[in-house]
């Protein structure tokens, strides 16, 4: 589980990640954004909470989640970029996960201080005019990080799974870092 406050770099460098450890990277935010661009009515409701910067509903989160984990590509591990980001969607996970019969490996949080984050999305804002990453809901952004996904982030540093990686510097350095932190055997460092 890649886990990190908006703009955090987890899509990034699940991206890179994906090659090394030869497992599927499956990223909420990407299946979401694919489900607005269907315009399905999943898509239209969550098209609206996405652009404010509040987090679509577990319920419907947990239905988009199994579904894509009946894939038959997912069998020898995966790459979860963006989930869990409530508490309940931490406890939908485990019995997720227990089903499955695939234990969690790691928790990698990304650490990215909030002026880069509004640095880089500001950039990403220009470059692809993602609706949220506008400045305004950047902040709402991080705002629900900080109430809903930093106990998430708790819960895991308690547990004994998460490894703290610092985020910033260049994207070869913190994929560095993020393979550093990672279980040694391969088998196992798919998370
Ligand atoms: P996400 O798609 O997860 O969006 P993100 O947090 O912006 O992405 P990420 O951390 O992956 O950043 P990236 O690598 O792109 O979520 C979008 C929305 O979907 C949420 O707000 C929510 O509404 C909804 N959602 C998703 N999952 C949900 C869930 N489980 N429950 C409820 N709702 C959910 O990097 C960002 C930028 O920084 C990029 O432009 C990149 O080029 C740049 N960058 C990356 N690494 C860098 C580095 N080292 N240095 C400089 N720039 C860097």
């Amino acid at each position: 589980v890649l886990i990190g406050s908006p703009g955090s770099g987890k899509g990034t460098q699940a991206e890179r990640l994906k090659t090394e450890l030869q497992v599927p990277h499956i990223s909420t935010g990407d299946l979401l954004r694919s489900a607005v661009r269907a315009g399905t009515p999943l898509g239209q409701k969550a098209r609206a909470v996405m652009e404010s910067g509040n987090l679509v509903s577990d319920e419907i989160m947990l239905g988009i989640l199994e579904e894509r984990l009946t894939a038959n590509d997912v069998a020898d591990g995966f790459i979860l970029d963006g989930y869990p980001r409530t508490l309940p969607q931490a406890d939908a996970l485990e019995q997720l996960l227990g089903r499955l019969g695939q234990p969690l490996d790691a928790v990698v949080e990304l650490q990215v201080p909030p002026e880069n984050i509004i640095e880089r999305t500001r950039k990403r804002f220009q470059a692809e005019g993602r609706a949220d990453d506008e400045p305004e809901t950047v902040r709402k952004r991080l705002e629900v990080f900080a109430r809903q996904t930093a106990p998430v982030v708790d819960f895991y540093r308690r547990n004994g799974q998460l490894k703290e990686v610092d985020g910033v510097g260049t994207i070869g350095e913190v994929y560095d870092r993020i393979l550093a932190v990672l279980p040694r055997s391969r088998d196992a460092a798919t998370a």
